[in-house]
């Protein structure tokens, strides 16, 4: 028997062992197996041990007297729980970033971004006011309040440097940084100042009396030829034995002339 479309019932077995067909012994148990038609499903049973079920496949334990079971086709197909293993591929990897230089203004005083030495033991970032207090007349930083200050003592030499990688996406990066020549030195070549990326020198600057600058002035140099790799950054000055030279740093950008990257 059954209700909506479908095929009846299929009853395993189809009888007792000594009865006629359909006819069963009082409490075994048969088997129902339903088929319902394309596009239905079964909606439920009755007369079996579990009228609720949705299965295709039921029971009945038989009663002591004539029993009938039938099963409810209802259209529409059956929800499926469908199985669908999850495929994980690398995510499509996004471009580096712009590279950047950390505290390139050295406003924050404590800073580790920078690697310092000096052969004299001195700190080469400062307030400027310390600055101005040390030089006995005012000074200003080009980014206030800090900046850096290699020299200013006889016989040092001095290096800040920081480590940064310069991604092949970004070929027309360039290396800005404003400095200020202040110096007593009569003798050009005996303090020197230099800016090497890497194993290239890129600057070199004689810190004597006719290169001081009386301000600050902006260099802007090309790393073209060193992307692709980590790179050291270094501002290194060295100082001979008589009158001192001062060379202050501030504001030390990687950029592209872009907007986004600014140079200035
Ligand atoms: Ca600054
Ligand atoms: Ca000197």
């Amino acid at each position: 028997m059954h209700s909506g479309s479908g095929d009846d019932l299929s009853i395993s077995p189809g009888r007792a062992i000594t009865c006629p067909d359909s006819y069963y012994t009082f409490d075994s148990q048969v088997s129902l197996m339903a088929n319902s038609a394309f596009g239905w499903h079964v909606a439920g049973w009755s007369g079996t041990d579990n009228d609720s079920s949705t299965a295709t496949s039921n029971s009945v334990t038989m009663p002591d007297r004539d029993h009938s079971v039938s099963v409810i086709y209802a259209p529409g197909a059956v929800t499926r729980a469908i199985f669908l293993p999850m495929i994980s591929r690398s995510a499509p990897s996004s471009p580096p970033s712009f590279p950047q230089l950390a505290n390139g203004g050295f406003d924050s005083l404590v800073d580790t971004s920078w690697r310092q030495s000096s052969t004299r033991g001195e700190s080469l970032i400062y307030a400027e006011t310390e600055v101005a207090g040390a030089l006995g007349q005012p000074f200003i930083a080009h980014s206030r309040p800090n900046l850096a200050w290699l020299g200013g003592i006889l016989n040092e030499q001095a290096t800040l440097q920081q480590s940064v990688r310069l991604p092949d996406e970004y070929p027309d990066v360039r290396l800005s940084f404003w400095y200020w020549i202040g110096s007593s030195e009569k003798n050009c070549g005996a303090d020197r100042a230099y800016v090497e990326v890497g194993a290239t020198q890129l600057a070199a600057f004689d810190l004597c009396q006719v290169n001081n600058t009386g301000g600050w002035q902006r260099v802007e140099i090309g790393l073209a030829g060193l992307v692709g790799s980590t790179v050291d950054v270094t501002f290194r000055s060295t100082q001979d034995g008589v009158e001192v030279s001062n060379w202050f740093l501030d504001d030390v950008v990687l950029c592209d002339g872009t907007s986004t990257h600014p140079c200035e």
